[in-house]
């Protein structure tokens, strides 16, 4: 396992749309685990392999309070969604920005797992908005596209003015900093 390198906005690497996977080897699941792994230590709750440099349809999703309920999907694709809710989103490659962000409800995600398998997910509240927040990167798509652009600009402007790892900072660190 190895922790991954995480992209952060306005990276242009970010709106690459990444490639479907054509075989589930054991390089494929070892970059579900490297995702996992660099997921768990940010801490989040949903990684992207465009997010990590890798170009490939391929995301990990953890919503449990205990991470300890991982799902990993391969050329993920939501093939059913219904309603509408409004969260605050983050994201690991936008650190220290959280806006709310309107999704569908209720969707249904059909992906490959990590044995190369076709399976079908629903999901709802949460994890269907990680869901969706995850395949919108494999698409190139940030959730700063769904805020007004006043707003997008304060965002990367504050992100460009900062040292490239400061999101892996504690927060004290940054203290003083604005
Ligand atoms: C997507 O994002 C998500 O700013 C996953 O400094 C987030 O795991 C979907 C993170 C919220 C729905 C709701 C963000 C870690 C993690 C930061 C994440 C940060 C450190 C974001
Ligand atoms: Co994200």
């Amino acid at each position: 396992m190895a922790l991954l390198h995480v992209l952060h906005y306005p990276d242009s690497r970010l709106r690459t749309k990444a490639k479907s996977v054509g075989v589930v080897d054991d390089g494929i699941r070892k970059l579900i685990d490297d995702l996992l792994e660099t997921m768990y230590e940010a801490p989040g709750i949903g990684l992207a392999a465009t997010q990590a440099n890798v170009h490939k349809r391929v995301l990990v999703v953890d919503v449990s309070a205990n991470h300890d309920q991982p799902h990993a999907f391969v050329n993920p694709v939501i093939d059913f969604a219904e309603g509408t809710q409004e969260r605050e989103e983050g994201c690991l490659s936008v650190p220290g920005f959280y806006e709310p962000v309107e999704r569908a409800e209720h969707i249904r995600v059909a992906a490959l797992d990590r044995q190369g398998k076709p399976f079908t997910l629903e999901a709802e509240g949460l994890l269907a908005v990680c869901i969706q927040h995850e395949c919108d990167h494999l698409d190139g798509k940030l959730f700063v596209d769904y805020l007004s652009s006043l707003k997008r600009q304060r965002i990367k402007k504050k992100l460009q003015k900062r040292p490239s790892d400061s999101g892996r900072r504690p927060a004290v660190a940054r203290a003083g900093r604005g």
